[in-house]
């Protein structure tokens, strides 16, 4: 496969880099331990700071209003190999739940696990439900078949159609929902509020970490996307259309959720 030699590169220099500061925490701190030097707190936070160091992952989110272009990006960055889409990018509101790629080191394996969005109901964070493997659909991956690997992504796209008390209760607020074109008395919401996407690429697998959002209003419904995932993130690409330019509506995500951060 051919990837991008600079981003690889850079990539390459960063672990690097990673692995010499964490040799050097190392011999301080039992060069401190050895000669008494160092309190037990003190100790301890070296041991933390190089914990830290060693499951580093560079995180980069996308965020802005729909359609603007972030999950082709992607495509382009990550997957250009497969002379195909692999994540589903069209016009119109097409991401419905926010995408996480990266590789499963631990596992060692690729995979498309989903969060249901009837799990809202239930009083837990996502990080918290990312420990209770029972609550997620999960679906394998084959890096070699573009064409399967594409229809399992389509998933990320997936709505479902419910009454807007339903809807409500879930979480999302009247302005943000899409009425059913086929039963207009009911309205369309996400089928899934969360995706994992890992798959077996040079980069995810040296620990970069990718945060596809989807645009309209899911960075209002769904709090610790801006209370703590793309805060989190190493870097935020916020995408606009060169046709259209800075709308209102870009502009109001930039400053409620994003300029906070
Ligand atoms: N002309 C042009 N079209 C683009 C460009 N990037 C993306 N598109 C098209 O714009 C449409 C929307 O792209 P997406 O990647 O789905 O947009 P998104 O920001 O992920 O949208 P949501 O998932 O709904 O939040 C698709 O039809 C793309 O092919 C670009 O640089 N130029
Ligand atoms: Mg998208």
């Amino acid at each position: 496969m051919a990837h991008n030699a600079s981003s690889l590169d850079k990539i390459d220099s960063f672990h690097n880099w990673k692995h010499g500061l964490l040799e050097q925490i190392d011999a301080y701190r039992h060069w401190l331990s050895e000669t008494q030097m160092a309190s037990e707190d003190m100790l301890n936070r070296l041991v933390r700071a190089s914990e830290a160091l060693q499951k580093d992952e560079l995180t980069i989110a996308f965020v802005g209003e729909f359609s603007r272009g972030k999950t082709e990006l992607i495509n382009a960055l990550l997957l250009s190999d497969f002379q195909q889409r692999i994540l589903p990018s069209k016009a119109g509101r097409t991401t419905m739940c926010p995408t996480e790629l990266f590789y499963d080191r631990v596992r060692d394996t690729s995979y498309l696990r989903l969060l249901p969005i009837e799990s809202r109901r239930l009083n837990l964070t996502i990080s918290e439900m990312k420990e209770k493997v029972d609550l997620w659909n999960e679906f394998s991956i084959e890096n070699d078949h573009p064409e399967t690997m594409a229809a399992v992504l389509q998933k990320v796209a997936e709505v479902v159609s419910v009454e807007e008390s339903e809807a409500r209760a879930l979480g999302f607020s009247g302005s943000s929902l899409e009425r059913d074109p086929v039963n207009p008395e009911k309205v369309l919401i996400p089928r899934w509020r969360h995706a994992e996407l890992s798959f077996k690429h040079p980069l995810l697998e040296q620990g970069l970490r990718i945060l596809d959002t989807p645009g309209l209003n899911a960075l209002g419904s769904e709090p610790e996307l801006t209370v703590s995932m793309i805060p989190n993130a190493q870097a935020v690409v916020f995408m606009l259309s060169a046709d259209a330019g800075v709308t209102a509506s870009d502009m109001q995500m930039w400053t409620d959720h994003i300029a906070k951060t």
